[in-house]
C-alpha cells in the first residue's frame, strides 16, 4: 500500500500531540477515514472503546480496508497500534481481523499492543446477545449481535473475565464455566461446548501473549517523550451508554468521557477534539431519529450514500442534518473542530434542510430530551436552504464549492460555533477539503 495523500495532516499535529476523533452522531459518519488521513502523521493510534460492531471503511488508492476492532491508523506502516483497556475484544475476531488486512498487504501483527485490562468477549455473549434481542421483541434494540452488551454486563457486575486471565488457565477455566452457567441459568440452557471453548482459550493465550502489554504504562510513556498521538473514536455520541438515546444505544462510553477511562489518560493531556458530522444523518438499528425521512430524499441518501452498515450489511436509516442533536453533541464532547463529511451526496437536491428546534407542544426544548416518550412527540423546526447540483468530489478547496454548498457550511459553523475544518467530498483519502 502505498501512502501518498493530497491531503496534508501535518497541520493537526503542528500544535498538539494528542488528537482525538470522535463520532458526532449516531455512528457511521466517516471517522475511519479521517483517523486514517490523521494517522499518516501520527506515532500512535488508540481505540478506547467498543468492540467489533465498530465498522470503519477506508479507501487508499481504490483499495478499500475494513476496520471492525483494530484501529483504523493502522494503515500508516510505521503508526502503532493500540487497544485500551475500554474495549472488549473477541479474539477469534481479533485475529482473523490481523490476517485478512495481512491478506491486504498491511502488516500489522508486530506493531498493534492489546491491554492486559481489556474485557474477554465470547461467543455465548453472542448467543446470549441474539436470545436478549428475541427477548426483547418489538422493543429490541438492534444490536451488531458481536456479544458487546453482554460482555460489558459481565464487566460492570465484576463477573467478566479480562485478558490477563487467559495467563492464568486454572483460574481462567473456574471462571469461565461459572460465567456460561449464570447466563445458562439466566437465559435458559443454550448449546455451547465449554469444555472445548476452554480448550480453545489455551491456544489463543499463546498465541496471544506478544500482543499483551500495560497499554497504561505504553500510554503514559508516549505522552511523556511527546509521541504524535491519535486516539480514534468508534460508534458515537448518540449511541453512548449514557447520553446517547437510551435503551437504544450501544453499552460503552464513547465520548471524550471514555477516552479517559478506556485509556487511562488525564484529561489535561488532550490537545484537540474533531467532532465527525456526515453532512445529513443516518442511524443502523432500533431508536428515535427525529428527522428521518422515508421518502425519495432519504432514499436518494441511503442508494447515492451507499448507506450500509459495514459489520452487519444492514440498511442505514436516512434524514436531514440535525443541529439540535449536534449542539447536544458539542456540548458534551467540547469539539475543537468538525470534520463535515458525504457534502458531495446533497449534490443534486434542490433544496437541502437542515433541523434547527424542537418543540413540544408549541414549547420549544432547550436540548435533546432525554426521555424517548418526549423525543416521539418533538415537532422539527428545519431551516431550508437552497441546494446545489455540481459534482463537488474534485473541488480541494473551500472556495471550489458551490456558493450554495459553502452556504450550508457557513449555517452549521454559525449556528454550532465550531469551526467546520475538514470537508469530505467522496470516499477516497485524497477527496477531503481542508478548510483554512
Ligand atoms: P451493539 O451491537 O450492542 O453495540 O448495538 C447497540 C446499538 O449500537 C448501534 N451500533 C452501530 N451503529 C452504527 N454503526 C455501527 N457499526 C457498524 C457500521 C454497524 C453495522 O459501521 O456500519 O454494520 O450494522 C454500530 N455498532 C453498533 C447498533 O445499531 C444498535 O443500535
Ligand atoms: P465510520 O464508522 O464513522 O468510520 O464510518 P463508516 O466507514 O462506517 O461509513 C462511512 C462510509 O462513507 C464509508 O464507506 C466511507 O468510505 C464513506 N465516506 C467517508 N467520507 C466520505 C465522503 O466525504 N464522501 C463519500 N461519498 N463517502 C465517504
Ligand atoms: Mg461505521
Amino acid at each position: 500500500m502505498t501512502t501518498t495523500t493530497n491531503t496534508s495532516a501535518s497541520g493537526s499535529f503542528s500544535e498538539n500531540n494528542v488528537i482525538v476523533v470522535l463520532g458526532a452522531q449516531w455512528g457511521d459518519e466517516g471517522k475511519g477515514k479521517l483517523v486514517d488521513i490523521i494517522g499518516q502523521e501520527a506515532e500512535v493510534c488508540a481505540r478506547f472503546a467498543g468492540g467489533n460492531n465498530a465498522g470503519h471503511t477506508i479507501v487508499v488508492n481504490g483499495n478499500k480496508y475494513h476496520f471492525h476492532l483494530l484501529p483504523s491508523g493502522l494503515t500508516n506502516p510505521k503508526c502503532i497500534s493500540i487497544i485500551g483497556s475500554g474495549v472488549v475484544v473477541h479474539l477469534p475476531a481479533f485475529f482473523k481481523e490481523i490476517e485478512a488486512l495481512e491478506s491486504q498487504g498491511l502488516s500489522v501483527s508486530d506493531r498493534l499492543f492489546l491491554s492486559d485490562r481489556a474485557h474477554l468477549v465470547f461467543d455465548f455473549h453472542q448467543i446470549v446477545d441474539g436470545l436478549k434481542e428475541v427477548e426483547l421483541g418489538k422493543s429490541s434494540i438492534g444490536t451488531t449481535k458481536r456479544g458487546i452488551g453482554p460482555a460489558y454486563s459481565n464487566k460492570a457486575s465484576r463477573s467478566g473475565l479480562r485478558v490477563h486471565h487467559l495467563f492464568n488457565s486454572e483460574d481462567f477455566a473456574t471462571k469461565f464455566r461459572k460465567l456460561v452457567e449464570n447466563r445458562r441459568k439466566r437465559y435458559g440452557f443454550f448449546e455451547y461446548d465449554v469444555e472445548q471453548e476452554i480448550e480453545r482459550y489455551k491456544n489463543y493465550a499463546e498465541r496471544l501473549k506478544p500482543y499483551v502489554i500495560d497499554t497504561i504504562t505504553f500510554m503514559h510513556r508516549s505522552l511523556a517523550s511527546q509521541k504524535r498521538i491519535l486516539i480514534e473514536g468508534a460508534n458515537a455520541l448518540m449511541l453512548d451508554l449514557d447520553f446517547g438515546t437510551y435503551p437504544f444505544v450501544t453499552s460503552s462510553s464513547t465520548t471524550i468521557g471514555g477516552v479517559l477511562t478506556g485509556l487511562g489518560i488525564p484529561p489535561q493531556s488532550i490537545g484537540k477534539i474533531i467532532g465527525v458530522v456526515k453532512a445529513y444523518t443516518t442511524r443502523v438499528g432500533g431508536g428515535p431519529f427525529p428527522t428521518e425521512l422515508h421518502d425519495k430524499i432519504g432514499e436518494h441518501f441511503q442508494q447515492v450514500g451507499k448507506e450500509w452498515g459495514v459489520t452487519t450489511g444492514r440498511k442505514r436509516r436516512c434524514g436531514w442534518l440535525d443541529l439540535v442533536m449536534m449542539k447536544y453533541s458539542a456540548m458534551i464532547n467540547g469539539y475543537n473542530s468538525l470534520n463535515l463529511t458525504k457534502l458531495d451526496i446533497l449534490s443534486g437536491l434542490n433544496e437541502v434542510k437542515i433541523a434547527i428546534d424542537y418543540e413540544v407542544d408549541g414549547v420549544p426544548l432547550e436540548s435533546f430530551p432525554a426521555d424517548l416518550g418526549v423525543l416521539s412527540k418533538v415537532t422539527v423546526t428545519y431551516e431550508t436552504l437552497p441546494g446545489w447540483s455540481e459534482d463537488i468530489s474534485t473541488c480541494r478547496s473551500f472556495d471550489d464549492l458551490p456558493l450554495n454548498a459553502r452556504n450550508y457550511i457557513n449555517l452549521i459553523e454559525t449556528r454550532l460555533n465550531v469551526p467546520v475544518e475538514w470537508i469530505g467530498v467522496g470516499p477516497g483519502r485524497e477527496d477531503m477539503i481542508v478548510k483554512k
